[in-house]
């Protein structure tokens, strides 16, 4: 089973978590996600408890531990963008999704040939390239 790095926005804005939520279960079918919570609904972006820091630490401690990241990028996220940098400095596959209709990917991941990226239009063609990613049969 391999190591996924999921990562979606949380401070940048909550409207995709639901999506985030669908594929992280769909990943999970086969193959472990070290980020659930990112697609956890009552994720309060506010919330105290966790300091940064911690944060910080734990996720990439994960990231070093992971096989390779997945990525949903139709919300704009610093956190993502730092991650995905984060993630090829240490050699780390990328795998990049976003809404194609939603918004024009930032020319910083586009521009990259490092990153792979799938624009979609539909949710439904997200699964098939998981499927490919994670090299189901
Ligand atoms: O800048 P953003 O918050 O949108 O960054 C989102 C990315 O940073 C995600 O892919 C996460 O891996 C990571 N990240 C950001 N905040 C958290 C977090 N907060 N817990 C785990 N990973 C995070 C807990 C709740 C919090 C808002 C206090």
């Amino acid at each position: 089973m391999k190591k996924i790095y999921f990562a979606g926005s949380i401070r940048g804005g909550r409207v995709d978590a639901d999506l985030y939520r669908r594929m992280i279960e769909y990943i999970q079918r086969t193959d472990i996600v070290l980020t659930e919570h990112i697609g956890h609904p009552e994720l309060n972006v506010l919330e105290k408890g966790k300091e940064d820091e911690e944060i910080y630490n734990q996720d990439t401690t994960w990231l070093l531990e992971s096989d390779l990241l997945i990525g949903e990028c139709t919300c704009p996220s610093l956190g993502v963008g730092y991650e995905l940098a984060y993630a090829e400095a240490h050699g780390k596959p990328c795998h990049i999704f976003y809404d194609r209709n939603k918004t024009q990917l930032s020319a910083m991941l586009r521009g990259n040939p490092y990153f792979t990226v799938y624009p979609y239009e539909k949710e439904e063609d997200i699964y098939p390239v998981i499927d490919r990613i994670l090299n189901r049969k």
